[in-house]
């Protein structure tokens, strides 16, 4: 059997009969009956690009119908996807390009030139959210057929970054995306009777792979969203029946005087994960609609680990049960602890990844013997295996459900002119979970100017690394080891954000 996880995509397909794969505004964009063909020709001209198995393409385009063609299309080849945030500039792109070496980059068209002064020899083509571009250019008659595979041939590379040292590119098989998409399958009951608002970005796990293949596997018609509208999509809710989201989408959704019972009679799944959901979101929105939210966890590196039930108890504030097929365990350091007890959650299973590209010694550190991966999230499991995350052991922000590392950002600030040290923090923030916080000391008789920090940041970092608010002060917190009290800090700027 061909482990190419596109061949079973397509097995699902030929099943649908004339149904859409995509409306966008009401239209019908692709369907399911046309994906061999469009996917056959698209990669057949990346073929033509030099793309071929096991080869890297970087993907940096807007969500856009044809993105995700474009994705299928490379998992049809065989070719390894590395897809990244819109975000992220051209000082962090010149790391990624430079680290997968891809063959192919398919780039926005305002990016092109820049994007070619970046890469040696790789093709670049363009993508634009319209269709234009020149990776339609030159587009092939006769199509490519679907690369054998075998299950552990790698299927994408998702950059991550880490509490030291630069980001990292997870490396996920066939196997883990195949594993990972069938067990949410039959546990969040997923049929092709099913229409999912696809509201998520698509470089990262939850849009990529949780929903998309979510979808793709159940023949599920998508209503395609590019931009999350509370209105729009509380408007499309009787013409679907799952959701999926970050607390950010459902915090704002609850901005809504549109959302109702009623409005949300035919919604059957509404799902959240990437960051904490709030008890409070999630009490008001069963309140104000009638229907739990389902909170699951999960990471770039596993894919999902752990869902509250379809059916049975969704509790707010917990994560739930670790999916079949997967093994987790709460350690503090070589021992499990007692039920309740807090220790770091470790998983393994089908769905765990690869290891880290070209990072042998990384990939060493971070798992165990026996191949238990250590996710660096602290967790308490009661008798009955429910996990319900406390804490974090890695210095991790997520802000709207995109991770900030703090070390990243202090390398920056403190490799600015003036600068003697710096901390970052996140704090409560209203609408994004949390909120990027820089505590600056400035060096012996400079004056800081916070403005001026950001405005030397902004072609460093992308946007959403960026801190909210920047703080000048004369000394951090240090404890009696001269280590920066960072829980002291979080303290004292609580309630910068707070609403
Ligand atoms: C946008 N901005 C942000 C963020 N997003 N700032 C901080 N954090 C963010 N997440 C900036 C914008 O550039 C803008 O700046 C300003 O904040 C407000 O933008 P707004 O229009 O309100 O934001 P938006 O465009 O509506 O985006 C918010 C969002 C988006 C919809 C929550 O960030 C998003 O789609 N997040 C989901 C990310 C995700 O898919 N995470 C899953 C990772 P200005 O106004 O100055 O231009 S996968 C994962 O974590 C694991 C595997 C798992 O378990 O799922
Ligand atoms: P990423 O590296 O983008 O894959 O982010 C993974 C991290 O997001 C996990 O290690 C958790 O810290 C966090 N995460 C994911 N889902 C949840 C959730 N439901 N609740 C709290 N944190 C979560």
């Amino acid at each position: 059997m061909n482990g190419n996880i596109f061949s079973r995509f397509l097995s699902v397909a030929a099943e649908q009969g004339d149904k859409p794969f995509l409306i966008e505004e009401g239209q019908a964009i692709a369907r399911f009956a046309d994906l061999d063909a469009d996917t056959a020709r698209l990669a057949a001209r990346l073929e033509a690009l030099g793309g071929k198995a096991g080869e890297r393409i970087v993907v940096q385009v807007e969500k856009s119908p044809d993105n995700v063609l474009l994705y299928l299309s490379a998992l049809r080849l065989g070719m390894v996807y590395v897809p990244l945030n819109t975000a992220y500039t051209a000082s962090e792109l010149e790391y990624f390009l430079s680290d997968a070496e891809p063959v192919i980059v398919v780039c926005r068209p305002d990016d092109e030139a820049t994007v070619r002064g970046l890469v040696g020899s790789a093709a670049v083509v363009t993508l634009g959210e319209d269709s234009s571009g020149s990776l339609y250019d030159d587009v092939p008659d006769e199509g490519a057929p679907v690369a054998e595979l075998g299950p552990d041939d790698l299927a994408a590379i998702l950059y991550t970054s880490g509490t030291t040292g630069r980001s990292k590119g997870a490396m996920l098989t066939h196997a883990n995306l195949l594993s990972n998409a069938e067990t949410l399958h039959g546990l969040w009951c997923w049929s092709s009777e099913d229409v999912l608002l696809h509201i998520l970005p698509i470089y990262h796990v939850h849009g990529l792979f949780v929903a998309l293949h979510g979808a793709l596997l159940a023949g599920a018609t998508i209503l395609f969203h590019r931009n999350f509208d509370p209105a729009k999509i509380i408007g499309e809710f009787d013409a679907a029946t799952v959701l999926m989201g970050v607390p950010t989408h459902y915090g704002r959704l609850l901005g809504s005087p549109e959302l109702t019972p009623d409005a949300c009679a035919h919604m059957r799944l509404f799902v959240s994960g990437s960051a904490p959901l709030l008890a409070e979101v999630h009490d008001r929105f069963a309140e104000q609609t009638g229907q739990r939210i389902l909170e699951r966890y999960g990471m770039t590196e596993t894919g999902m680990i752990t869902s509250n039930p379809y059916d049975g108890d969704r509790l707010a504030g917990t994560v739930g049960y670790a999916l079949p097929g997967e093994e987790v365990r709460i350690r503090v350091g070589e021992s499990d602890v007692a039920p309740g007890e807090p220790g770091v959650l470790e998983v393994r299973g089908p769905n765990v990844f690869a290891g880290y590209w070209r990072n042998p010694d990384k990939t060493a550190e971070e798992f165990r013997e026996g191949g238990w991966f250590v996710t660096g999230d602290v967790a308490t499991m009661a008798e009955d295996g429910r996990i319900m995350l406390v804490g974090r052991a890695k210095d991790l922000i997520i802000s709207g459900g995109l991770n900030v590392y703090p070390k990243e950002i202090e390398e920056a600030i403190d490799a600015l002119p003036g600068v003697e040290e710096s901390a970052v923090i996140g704090v409560p923030h209203a609408d994004m979970g949390e909120g990027v916080v820089a505590v600056v000391v400035a060096r012996k008789g400079v004056v800081l100017d916070p403005q001026a920090i950001l405005a030397a940041l902004e072609n460093q970092l992308a946007k959403f690394k960026r801190p909210r608010h920047i703080a000048v002060v004369d000394a951090l917190p240090r404890n009696a080891m001269g280590k920066v009290q960072k829980a002291e800090l979080r303290r004292v700027y609580a309630v910068l954000f707070a609403g």
